[in-house]
């Protein structure tokens, strides 16, 4: 069984991981209501793989004896200034999360937990992913800058860009 300590701080993690989810889902709303399908389609997917998160983390406390709350979670921002701003901002927030995870990691340490530091190796390797990711995608709006082709052509080419496999993190605490 885990500790009380990683118990809060993996739930802590839980709420964190909603709170990415909710925030994609409001990006690729809006992203959708400006015409970009195929950037909504890559928004809407990584809201999805960051619920998948969620339920890692829940499936894994109730699994070590404790117990997976799920959070109440604020509403995110409704609208952005811009796609650029829209990516800007999941940046910020990927480097934030990993943070939190590397919070995680040392906590695990100190508490000498090393089957929830195992686990979250997987949290690990996702926020290196996920920061490269964003930092690609900003890169390319900011060399295609206001060109309206160059951004048609960036959001056909999202429509299949290539994220984490969902299902790796469905299966629970395997993947971990
Ligand atoms: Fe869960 O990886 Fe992003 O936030």
């Amino acid at each position: 069984m885990i500790s009380k300590k990683i118990e809060a701080a993996l739930n802590k993690q839980v709420e964190s991981e909603a709170i990415s989810s909710q925030i994609y889902l409001a990006m690729a709303s809006w992203v959708e209501t400006q015409g970009l399908t195929g950037t909504c389609q890559f928004l809407y997917k990584h809201s999805d793989e960051e619920r998948l998160h969620m339920l890692k983390l829940i499936r894994f406390l109730n699994e070590r004896g404790r117990h997976g709350i799920v959070p109440q979670v604020k509403q995110p921002f409704k609208t952005f200034e811009s796609l650029s701003a829209v990516f800007r901002q999941i940046l910020e927030h990927e480097i934030h999360v990993t943070q939190e995870i590397n919070n995680i990691i040392s906590l695990c340490l100190q508490e000498k937990d090393y089957t929830t530091h195992n686990f979250m190796q997987y949290y690990v390797a996702e926020q290196i992913e996920e920061e490269r990711v964003a930092k690609s995608i900003l890169d390319k709006l900011n060399l295609i800058g206001d060109d309206k082709g160059g951004l048609y052509l960036f959001d056909r080419d999202m429509q299949n860009f290539p994220l984490q496999d969902g299902n790796q993190a469905e299966q629970g605490t395997k993947a971990g």
